[in-house]
């Protein structure tokens, strides 16, 4: 089994409120109908869920009645976009949609409980289940956003995979930040011990890719293999599962 992660960042233009990038989610449907192994999907908000989620501080928990709004508005804005990939998804695979808060409850951001069996049926009519960062309902705080990295975590725990893609915009951990310095330099290997290393920005309200490693972190430590590619670039998922393959990959 692999579990693959289409980043928010990649599946849409996350300078544009409610854009979804409709040609990275074609180049994803063409690579996935190329795999033979059981697939786990997991997008991210981008531009459609962070949005409505910052304004109405949904991280922080429930403060103010007002914020129900605000999680209503960015559960309808996930299925959307939720709803626009797997459109394009299945011309070309079989594809079932779960939406995380009826399956999962957290308690203080970190998941508590997952029903998790239909996942397994889906698997075994040889379709791809994909699920979703979104507003969930959490025992401490009342409600908050459970990103995609965490359901990600879960998964692997449950489901034992042999390989974790992440896919993103950029090709892969970098010394630094590519969209700002011309000379960073992407790092093929990284071992989980040099994870210190100070990597771009926490504006997400799920912690951006600082949030992301820390989730990589946990799923390494689970004995499984990770790899950070550039999923907005043809054939890059399917050479990731070769020897030979443009990214990063972690190991512990
Ligand atoms: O992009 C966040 O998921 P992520 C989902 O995987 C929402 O962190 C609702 C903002």
């Amino acid at each position: 089994m692999i579990i693959i992660k289409a980043g928010g960042s990649a599946i849409t233009d996350k300078l544009r409120p409610y854009t979804p990038r409709i040609d990275v989610m074609e180049i994803i449907a063409e690579q996935l109908a190329l795999i033979e192994d059981s697939i786990i999907l997991v997008h991210g908000g981008g531009s459609f869920g962070h949005f409505p989620a910052k304004k109405y501080k949904l991280n922080e928990g429930y403060m103010f009645p007002e914020q129900i709004k605000g999680f209503s508005e960015t559960k309808e804005k996930m299925e959307v976009l939720n709803n626009i990939f797997i459109k394009i998804l299945n011309h070309k695979v079989n594809t079932v949609p779960i939406q995380s808060s009826a399956c999962i409850i957290t308690k203080n951001k970190e998941i508590l409980k997952f029903f998790s069996e239909p996942i397994s049926k889906i698997i075994n009519f040889g379709a791809i289940p994909v699920l979703y960062g979104d507003t969930v309902f959490d025992e401490k705080l009342g409600f908050c956003i459970l990103s995609g990295d965490k359901i990600i975590y879960e998964l692997s725990r449950i489901f034992k995979p042999e390989k974790i893609i992440f896919g993103t915009d950029v090709d892969g951990i970098y010394n630094k930040d590519p969209k700002k310095y011309k000379d960073a330099e992407l790092i093929k290997e990284l071992s989980i011990k040099e994870f210190s290393i100070d990597i771009g920005d926490i504006d997400d309200v799920t912690g951006g890719m600082k949030g992301k490693l820390e989730e990589i972190k946990r799923i390494v430590q689970l004995g499984i293999e990770v790899d950070i590619i550039n999923i907005t670039e043809k054939g890059r998922i399917v050479e990731s599962l070769q020897e030979d393959f443009k990214g990063t990959r972690i190991f512990s």
